[in-house]
């Protein structure tokens, strides 16, 4: 195939969990993928896999200034963007509300909702412009309900949640597509990272159940971009077996 003909997918925090196996699994369908975060080490392993099928990027998304620029200077033949899989994002602390954390608070704003607003901003007037293109934006069963201690991270998603609806109805007027995925629990780095890098706290969360994986994710956001067209999947929840909701979660031996 002539690589000018393939679609172009540019997926957020390529570097770990969900958007690494979303980058993987959009390769494996036929797409030159865009990788962004900001381990920069990672990014350059993946490209130097996947050659001129990727390009790399690395950016911080609550660095507004840097992703515009970037995004706004793609080379000539990444710029037609097909896909945006907006998956970058984390949650930092289990902490109850009055008693939580005011940095991991701001982290988590700047990065799961105005990190994704600015990448959105971006990409999608090209997307309107041509008249094609697919958003997907990582959401979370987080963003359904608050469970304990969840407080700010499942705003976070509600928020993401509102954001996805919102673009829906911006673009309706286009053929451009947009879909939010709904994870439960997910074994990823995502737990070491909230719990700020206790690992032994982040292997309990999935003790006594099997986890999804980044893969099963991918799959289900590769289905939903090769519906056929005139198909909109606009939102979907995967959950584990055995997870009822996001806070309702039958272990083994528990
Ligand atoms: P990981 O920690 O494995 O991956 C998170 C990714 O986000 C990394 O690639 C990281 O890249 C990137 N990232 C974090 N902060 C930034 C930033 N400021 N700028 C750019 N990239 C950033 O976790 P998951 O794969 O599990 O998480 C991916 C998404 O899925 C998140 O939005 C999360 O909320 C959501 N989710 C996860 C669930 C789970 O149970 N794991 C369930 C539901 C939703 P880098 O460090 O290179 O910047
Ligand atoms: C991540 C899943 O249930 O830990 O969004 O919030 S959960």
């Amino acid at each position: 195939m002539n690589i000018t003909m393939k679609p172009i997918a540019l997926v957020t925090g390529a570097t770990s969990g969900i958007g690494e196996a979303c980058a993987r699994k959009l390769h494996a369908a036929g797409y030159r993928v865009i990788i962004t975060g900001r381990n920069e080490e990672k990014l350059t392993l993946l490209a130097r896999e996947w050659g001129e099928d990727a390009l790399a990027l690395v950016f911080d998304v609550r660095d507004r200034a840097r992703c515009e620029h970037l995004l706004n200077t793609l080379p000539e033949e990444w710029k037609e963007i097909d896909v945006l899989v907006n998956n970058a994002g984390l949650a930092l602390g289990l902490d109850k509300e009055y008693e939580g954390d005011y940095d991991d608070w701001d982290t988590m704003i700047d990065t799961n909702i105005k990190g994704l607003l600015t990448v959105t901003r971006t990409v999608v007037p090209g997307m309107v412009e041509r008249n094609r293109g697919h958003v997907v934006n990582i959401g979370s069963v987080a963003g359904d309900a608050a469970y304990a201690n969840g407080n700010v991270y499942c705003a976070t998603k509600a928020a993401v949640k509102a954001i996805t609806d919102g673009l829906r109805i911006d673009v309706a007027h286009s053929a451009v597509r947009v879909t939010l995925v709904k994870p439960g629990l997910v074994e990823t780095n995502f737990s070491v990272i909230r719990f700020h890098g206790d690992s032994e706290r982040a292997d309990n969360v999935y003790k006594g159940i099997t986890p999804l994986t980044g893969e099963d994710i991918a799959d289900t956001v590769v289905y939903t971009v090769q519906a056929p067209a005139h198909v909109q999947i606009a939102e979907i929840l995967v959950l584990a077996t055995h997870q009822a909701n996001g806070s309702t979660i039958v272990r083994e031996n528990a």
